[in-house]
């Protein structure tokens, strides 16, 4: 971790249908987002689904704007602090939920080719850091790609959190960066290389993070969208600021 605050992106996952009885009392009228936190906006053409955490508790509290954001309530008090809501440092709590509440929860998110995702269980999210809300790109990131593959091999897994098959099935990772020596799947490919068994599989999970990193941010070539062609650190910056500029996306530090 550095000195400075870290930023993050923050992606506004929409909710497209509301199963959960305690988020259909406010979802009337209002657009309502599982907000995620992301270090990697220039990945978003990759998302196949997004992670809660069943045991971690979230708030959903309304913005400014009128959007409401499900997040923990710790990333909704720095929010309050960084201009997101009415009065500076408040917030009101419409709803308590925990993970479980979300999961199987289905969305809409910017740039991935997937109409529509849904909200899956990963047991390594902290609650500490970020929103406590992750989106899953397992094209590039290996920790999404290691809890993506558990919930497809893994029937009671799915099981115990009432996922359904077809939430799962039909979402394969997306070559969307092609990187020197670790090709367009960097994730799937070092997930294989390192024999990684699980989402718990810390050590070599880290491995594999520090080699998809570092080569992808300096030596990543974007394989689609308006950027085709180039360096991602020549246009993360670029994406970025598109996604924000369509509301579709915040920037915010902790
Ligand atoms: B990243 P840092 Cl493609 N618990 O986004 C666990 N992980 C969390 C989290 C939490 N509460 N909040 C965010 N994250 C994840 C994309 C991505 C990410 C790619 C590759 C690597 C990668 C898609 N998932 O991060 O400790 C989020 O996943 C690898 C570390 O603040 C976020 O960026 O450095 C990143 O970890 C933030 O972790």
């Amino acid at each position: 971790e550095g000195v400075g605050p870290q930023e993050y992106t923050l992606i506004k996952m929409k909710i497209c249908k509301i199963d959960s009885p305690k988020l259909s009392a406010l979802a009337k009228d209002k657009n309502i987002f599982l907000v995620a936190a992301t270090l990697r906006p220039e990945t978003m053409y990759g998302q196949t689904n997004c992670w809660v955490h069943p045991d971690i508790k979230y708030i959903a509290f309304e913005c400014k704007n009128g959007d409401v954001f499900i997040c923990t309530e710790r990333a909704a008090r720095n929010m309050s602090f960084q201009g997101f809501t009415a009065v500076d440092g408040k917030f009101d709590i419409f709803v308590q939920l925990t993970g479980q509440d979300l999961l199987g929860c289905c969305l809409t998110s910017p740039l991935t080719s997937y109409e529509y995702l849904y909200a899956l269980p990963m047991l390594t999210i902290k609650a500490d850091k970020g929103t406590g809300i992750v989106t899953s790109v397992p094209s590039d990131s290996p920790d999404d790609y290691a809890a993506l593959v558990d919930l497809k091999k893994k029937q009671p897994l799915r099981e115990k959190y009432g996922i359904t098959f077809e939430m799962v099935l039909p979402y394969q990772p997306i070559p969307i960066l092609e990187i020197p020596d670790l090709g367009n799947l960097a994730a799937p490919t070092l997930y294989d290389k390192l024999k990684i068994q699980s989402q718990n599989d810390k050590d070599k999970l880290l491995e594999a993070k520090e080699m998809v990193y570092l080569k992808g941010f300096y030596e990543g070539v974007l394989l689609v969208g308006e950027y085709k062609g180039s360096k991602i650190q020549d246009v993360k910056k670029k994406i970025q600021n598109q996604l924000i500029s369509k509301n579709e996306a915040a920037i915010y530090y902790e």
